[in-house]
């Protein structure tokens, strides 16, 4: 039995009715579906109906909200497909995670503070405002080492970060990592500032390329996670003329704009009105450019499944250039978490082994900027907790991606010398 059926005999029997930030998402439902040969769930995920929070495997769990379970119902039997709910209330089952942390999260608030913020938080996910006051302190303590700047603002008018981790004996090039696209990836932003802290104080091969680390892609959306809706996904983007909010950033890209990303704007994969209509995404492509001629590297931190995912996403059958290399670093990737840790990670194509989706930061980077080296990072867990991934794995989830990185960042260089 998987732990979310687990808790949701444990939460369904247990729900309180207490008024909380997860009010959003009372009523919503967690179901788990098998069998769907006909693709029934990904067409009322397009017509923004379900929230597919488990995608592989014969297995899929969606998300059900009050609004949309009795269609969603009567089309599953129409089809005869099989259901089950494992979590009867989502608002119940995060008031209950929140209770058994609420007093770690209380040490350690102390210890990142407007004033005082000096390492990321291990025991708990930061806010918004954390992550900020971490960037913001070890600019103004390591500024030989580390130089962060805002390269736009979200809709809302939050900051965008960018930090410039720069090398002691820099050979011209360098790595590009994005974190927090996505809202709910909460584990993505908390390993993107672990790394920038290794990097910080870690001498290391790291020491030969520029390192740019995006960790808040999406501040408004990661915000809205904290105080309204802990499973979403996009931006904040009021969209005219519709009852729903939000562009997914992963889907606004200006590379085959449109395909394997809806165009309902209630869907989780709502690509927005144009390639590039969001601010988010216009302040990444902005800052990427700049860098295009140096990028070895460009890696996009999502959560999870604990895959290594190489392009490309907008076809399953049209063969990304040097797709050989791409699995071998990959695979040099997966083998130094395994070896150092005994995680598994897998290296799988994203549109074959995973769906089809375009418009994404690595499609982009490959075809726009040609960057050699691209790959989705979906970090942990495998679908035990999902994006509610705890806390507790931060550290050896960063650590993991930090093994990982620095074999890969030692094979490119290393390719690109002996081939000079
Ligand atoms: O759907 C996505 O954007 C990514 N998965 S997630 O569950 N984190 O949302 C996968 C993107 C993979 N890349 C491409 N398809 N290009
Ligand atoms: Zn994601």
């Amino acid at each position: 039995m998987r732990v979310w059926q687990v808790l949701s005999i444990v939460l369904v029997t247990s729900m309180d009715g207490a008024t909380s930030i997860y009010e959003g998402l009372r009523g919503h439902q967690v179901w788990s579906v098998n069998g769907d040969t006909d693709g029934l769930v990904s067409q009322l995920r397009l017509r923004g109906m379900v929230d597919v929070l488990h995608h592989s495997g014969p297995t899929q769990k969606l998300r059900v909200s009050p609004e949309f379970a009795s269609d969603v119902l009567a089309n599953f039997q129409d089809a005869g497909l099989e259901y089950h709910a494992v979590i009867g209330d989502l608002a119940a089952f995060l008031q209950e995670e929140e209770n058994r942390d609420r007093s770690v999260r209380r040490e350690s608030e102390d210890s990142c503070t407007a004033h005082r913020c000096s390492a990321p938080l291990h025991a708990q996910y930061m806010t918004f405002e954390q992550m900020e006051w971490y960037l913001k302190q070890v600019n103004e303590t390591s500024p030989s080492k580390i130089s962060v700047s805002s390269i736009g603002r979200s809709v809302l008018g939050r900051d965008l970060w960018l930090a410039h981790l720069k090398a002691t004996n820099s050979t011209g090039r360098s790595v590009w990592i994005e974190a927090g696209i996505h809202a709910r990836e909460w584990i993505s932003s908390a390993v993107a500032l672990h790394i920038i802290h290794k990097l910080l104080y870690d001498d290391s091969v790291m020491a030969d390329v520029d390192v740019y680390v995006v960790p808040m892609a999406n501040p408004d959306g990661y915000v809205y996670t904290w105080t309204n809706d802990r499973l979403w996904r996009k931006n904040r983007r009021p969209v005219a003329n519709s009852s729903c909010d939000g562009v997914d950033l992963n889907r606004n890209w200006d590379d085959h704009f449109g395909v394997g990303a809806s165009s309902h704007a209630c869907s989780e994969i709502y690509d927005g009105l144009f390639a590039f209509s969001e601010p988010e995404t216009q302040a990444l492509r902005d800052a990427m450019q700049k860098e295009k001629d140096n990028l070895i590297l460009v890696l996009s931190l999502h959560s999870f499944g604990q895959t290594l995912l190489y392009p490309w996403g907008w076809s399953a059958t049209k063969e990304a250039p040097g797709t050989l290399q791409l699995i071998a670093v990959g695979k040099i990737f997966v083998e130094a978490i395994r070896a150092a840790t005994g995680r598994h990670y897998s290296v799988k194509n994203s549109a074959r082994d995973l769906y089809v989706a375009s418009g994404t930061t690595d499609d982009w980077a490959m075809a726009v900027l040609g960057t050699k080296y691209v790959y989705t990072v979906e970090l942990r867990d495998q679908g035990f907790t999902g994006f509610l991934l705890p806390a507790a794995e931060i550290v050896p989830c960063s650590v993991e991606v930090w093994h990982g990185l620095q074999e890969v960042i030692k094979h490119i260089i290393k390719e690109e010398t002996t081939s000079l």
